[in-house]
């Protein structure tokens, strides 16, 4: 489905001479827009951003992400509003790329994250990507021989109306690789869910029940704080009554609870705002929108 309301559709046409790589292969139907450009972006091409339009930016400002296409196919509204994503729109250095979806599948999500997590030197794209009978899932896209395309990804939930929100991306046991946490169902019971990037795929670590980092409706994704000490990493994250917070870190494989303090958290502004953690490692991934 396509949307031609400017209410909500913030198209951009692109007048950038000199960027003459655009591998594109899926172009979004012209529609009448904001014609504001911006660097990195394809010559002559527009494209339908969301209404929030969130970009990624890496910290050397050469690579970017956002997603593309509203569509409201996917009938869940978690994230506050009946519209989500359809597609993917990336730049890095100067060049631009376009993933779109398949109908059966939507980005509900609020802005992709950055992060290097196969350890090659160049940055992925991690989202949360769902599938319109099989609910959500982490999925890592990557630049590739040109072209923006999927990468790995977490299995689905299993059922419609099924999310998740991620919570952190780091190499949480420091053993070398990445890990990706997130919570599985944050609304009616969360599972924090811990998967390894290894040998391109996502494999599935460890697992602990009780733990909630997103309400539904809201816009904050960022109900998480990794910190680090001379014990390794502990990752942050609120119970279910959102009455504690809880700090786990990922020892020989398995989800150990290290840390515990009572803390009336508010779901709406981000936990790093709420309590006075020790050596906060800061993160660029986390997603707040007021
Ligand atoms: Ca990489
Ligand atoms: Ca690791």
């Amino acid at each position: 489905m396509r949307h031609t309301s400017t209410a909500y559709v913030l198209a951009l046409i692109v007048a950038l001479i000199g960027c003459k790589s655009d591998v594109d292969t899926n172009m979004v139907t012209p529609t009448p827009g904001n014609p504001s450009g911006g660097a990195g972006m394809p010559t002559g091409k527009v494209y339908l951003f969301m209404p929030e339009d969130l970009v990624a930016t890496d910290s050397a400002a050469q690579v970017t992400a956002r997603y593309t296409d509203p569509t409201k196919r996917y009938a869940h509204g978690i994230l506050g509003d009946p519209i989500e994503a359809g597609g993917l729109f990336v730049t890095r250095k100067g060049k631009s790329y376009h993933y779109k979806l398949d109908e059966a599948y939507v980005f509900e999500d609020l802005r992709p994250r950055l992060a290097d997590v196969d350890n090659d030197g160049e940055l992925e794209f991690i989202t949360i990507q769902t599938s319109l009978t099989m609910g959500a899932s982490v999925a890592i896209y990557k630049i590739k021989d040109e072209k923006l395309q999927p990468y790995t990804a977490s299995p689905f939930i299993g059922r419609p109306s099924r999310w998740l929100n991620i919570a952190a991306i780091s190499d949480l046991d420091e053993d070398g690789k990445i890990e990706i946490a997130w919570v599985q169902t944050p609304h009616i019971g969360g599972i924090l869910r811990i998967a390894r990037v290894q040998n391109g795929a996502l494999d599935l670590v460890d697992e602990v029940s009780g733990v909630s980092n997103h309400r539904i409706g809201s816009r904050n994704l960022c109900l998480s704080v990794l910190t680090t000490s001379a014990e390794g990493k502990t990752l942050y994250l609120p119970t279910n009554q959102y009455d504690k917070i809880r700090g786990f870190q990922l020892i020989q494989n398995r989800i150990q609870l290290v840390d515990s303090v009572v803390l009336a958290v508010d779901a709406n502004r981000p936990l790093a705002d709420q309590h006075n953690f020790l050596s906060p490692l800061p993160d660029r991934n986390c997603i707040f929108v007021k």
